[in-house]
């Protein structure tokens, strides 16, 4: 793309910003190269302090504002914005100038260079970084980002997936639009992980605090994000969890049948019986995952991924067949706590190990 069809459309979600709209319309202006064709479309709720009406005001040629009536959510405002729009990238940002606009013309610049699906404002990038944070604030965005990882593979490869402020080809996100389902605060994540960019680029800035107005953001913004990020992972945890409970429950069924049909193997060979009943939930548990858990991503060999498979529940499977063993030799333990600190010990390596060793999907 040469530098002269660069057209860009700047979204910006606003909710009670009227002490900022219009220093952000002043700065954006003057940080936007003069050769790049842009608009800037302000999607409000409807703000009670009149964003919206202080916005109208400020209108040009080049300024939309969306002012959505009955209708609530950052996400939402943010896909309304690029669906309006009629440029070739979305660059959105914050109006509490927390993304400041100087740095709108390095993402330009780099979509320019690079024409890449995506580029991201990175806080966690070489160059970038936070300002004004407590080192509890960064701790939860931090391990926010983290937990998007794990269970994300789309974003593995990224800084700062959860970055408020990035560029995208409008292109790929009206082809999505019937697989977004724009939940919560975290509109990238859901860019990343459904509408499938090919390429993307990380460019670093240093995120502001806030001057004006309050941030929209309150306590339950925690367990909405991580029921976005399960939502978005196919609550692929959770079939994990499940898996393993029936996988409990043919331990012990296989346990009890050997008793019937051999009492042999469970009287003086145990160790045998035991090992048995823990090899055939091993193999059942990796089925289920093979067709539920992980069923879209199968790639390679099966015999592979069953032998790796039997690497990641080999700590569960150590400590259950251990505690198990030496109850029956005279050691007395619970069976049922014998088999919960196997699965404490074992499962966050097993489904860790499942998800990025065996099971895994390639990242842009
Ligand atoms: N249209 C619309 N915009 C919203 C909504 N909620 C928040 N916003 C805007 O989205 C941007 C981000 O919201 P903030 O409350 O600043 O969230 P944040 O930056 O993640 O959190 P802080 O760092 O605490 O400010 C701001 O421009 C808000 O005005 C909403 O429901 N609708
Ligand atoms: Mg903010």
């Amino acid at each position: 793309m040469s530098r002269q069809t660069m057209s860009v459309a700047i979204v910006i979600p606003t909710y009670n910003e009227v002490e900022n709209i219009g220093i952000l319309l002043g700065e954006i202006k003057k940080n936007v190269p003069t050769d790049v064709d842009y608009e800037i479309v302000v999607v409000d709720d409807n703000s009670p302090d009149g964003t919206w009406k202080k916005a109208v005001e400020l209108l040009e040629n080049n300024i939309f504002v969306v002012r959505r009536i009955g209708l609530k959510g950052l996400s939402t405002a943010v896909i309304d914005g690029i669906i309006f729009s009629s440029k070739d990238y979305a660059l959105v940002l914050d109006a509490d100038l927390q993304h400041p606009p100087e740095y709108i013309k390095d993402m330009i610049s780099e979509a320019q260079k690079t024409n890449v699906d995506v580029v991201i404002g990175s806080r966690y990038t070489k160059g970038g970084g936070v300002a004004g944070w407590s080192k509890t604030r960064l701790l939860i965005s931090k391990t926010a980002t983290l937990i998007a990882k794990l269970f994300l593979p789309s974003v593995r490869r990224i800084s700062d997936p959860m970055s408020g402020f990035f560029m995208v080809k409008r292109r790929i996100v009206l082809e999505n639009l019937s697989k977004l389902n724009p939940y919560g605060f975290k509109i990238l994540l859901e860019i990343l992980e459904r509408c499938n960019p090919k390429t993307v680029s990380e460019v670093p800035y240093i995120f502001r605090p806030r001057i004006y107005g309050k941030s929209k953001l309150g306590a339950k913004t925690i367990i909405q994000y991580i029921l976005h990020v399960m939502k978005l992972s196919g609550w692929r945890p959770f079939k994990f969890v499940l898996v393993g409970l029936a996988g409990m429950v043919v331990n012990l069924g296989v346990l009890q049948l050997i008793g019937f049909l051999s009492p042999l193997l469970i009287n003086q060979l145990f160790a045998v019986g035991s090992a048995i009943s823990i090899e055939i939930s091993v193999v059942f548990n990796f089925v289920l995952h093979e067709v539920w858990t992980f069923r879209d991503r199968r790639s390679g060999k099966a015999m592979a991924r069953l032998a790796l498979f039997h690497v990641s529940s080999a700590p569960s499977v150590i400590v259950q067949y251990l505690s198990a063993v030496s109850m029956k030799y005279g050691l007395s333990m619970n069976p049922i706590i014998a088999q919960l600190i196997g699965i404490l010990i074992g499962f966050p390596f097993n489904y860790i190990f499942s998800e990025l060793g065996i099971w895994k999907r390639k990242s842009v």
